[in-house]
């Protein structure tokens, strides 16, 4: 994870308004939207990432959460396709700025997948099976990585929209699980630390290249327990876009120069 020096994002349309939802909620304020998207972004510039920043589309009301348009593995970057149909367009310009440095190849119907549904923790990537990622999508993922020496592990995923909505990485070997949301046997020999019931379901973060980790503000149940396990805790408020289903994780794609040592 530490080895990734850049973050790509996308900036929040004013059709952030219609933005997919799990369950509806008050009306969402993309003025707020903003201001939370540019404070996390200037998060990750002060953790050291170079960032890239792609025009919002206003065709994509969710294209804010790049995460899941494309996925790195390696040399190689896999434009997604999403199980949310309305999602598919935001891929195009996510890939155009990727394709100078990685080999690009993409997943093809009938498979689905998401960003947000792939954890990388190294020669392994968890994979969730949700309503946005199938098994014919994890196939080709496992096709590509098998030449890599890259295990692709399958969880299920339970009540959640995305594997990365109920675990999150907090480094090279723990995980932050939402008890009861997963089937936990796949994630053996990691070590887990269990999202606090009280804040259940609320609870997003993301490890920085400083080693700080980034945590949702509105989860302080959460950022006590994560300081008490020994992580340097950065509350970031992104209230309004975990509103829309979002998390920390999905607002950036982390990465490195495959061709640098
Ligand atoms: C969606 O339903 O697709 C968006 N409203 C939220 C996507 C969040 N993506 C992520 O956590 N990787």
């Amino acid at each position: 994870m530490g080895a990734y020096d850049t973050a790509l994002v996308r900036g929040v349309p004013a059709s952030f308004t219609d933005a997919l939802r799990r369950q509806s909620g008050p009306a969402l304020d993309v003025d707020r939207a903003r201001r939370q998207h540019r404070a996390s972004v200037e998060v990750l510039a002060d953790a050291g990432y170079e960032v890239h920043e792609i025009a919002a589309d206003e065709g994509y009301s969710d294209c804010v959460f790049i995460e899941d348009a494309a996925i790195v593995i390696g040399s190689t970057v896999v434009a997604t396709r999403s199980g949310a149909e309305s999602r598919r367009g935001e891929v195009g310009p996510v890939i155009d700025e990727l394709s100078a440095m990685f080999t690009v190849t993409s997943v093809d119907p009938p498979g689905i997948l998401d960003g947000g549904d792939v954890i990388d923790l190294g020669p392994t990537l968890y994979v969730g099976i949700t309503d946005r990622t199938n098994t014919d999508g994890i196939e080709q993922l496992m096709a590509i990585c098998a030449p890599l020496g890259i295990d692709v592990v399958t969880v299920e995923v339970h009540d959640a929209l995305h594997l990365k909505s109920v675990v999150l990485p907090l480094d090279d070997e723990t995980v932050l699980v939402t008890p009861r949301s997963v089937d936990e046997e796949a994630l053996e020999g990691l070590r887990i630390v269990y999202e606090p019931e009280v804040e259940r379901h609320g609870s997003s973060a993301l490890p920085l290249r400083d080693g700080r980790l980034m945590v949702t503000e509105s989860t302080p149940a959460t950022a006590a327990m994560l300081t008490a396990a020994g992580f340097a805790v950065q509350p970031v408020d992104v209230s309004e876009l975990l509103a829309a289903d979002g998390g920390l994780t999905c607002l950036s794609i982390l990465f490195g120069d495959p061709s640098s040592p």
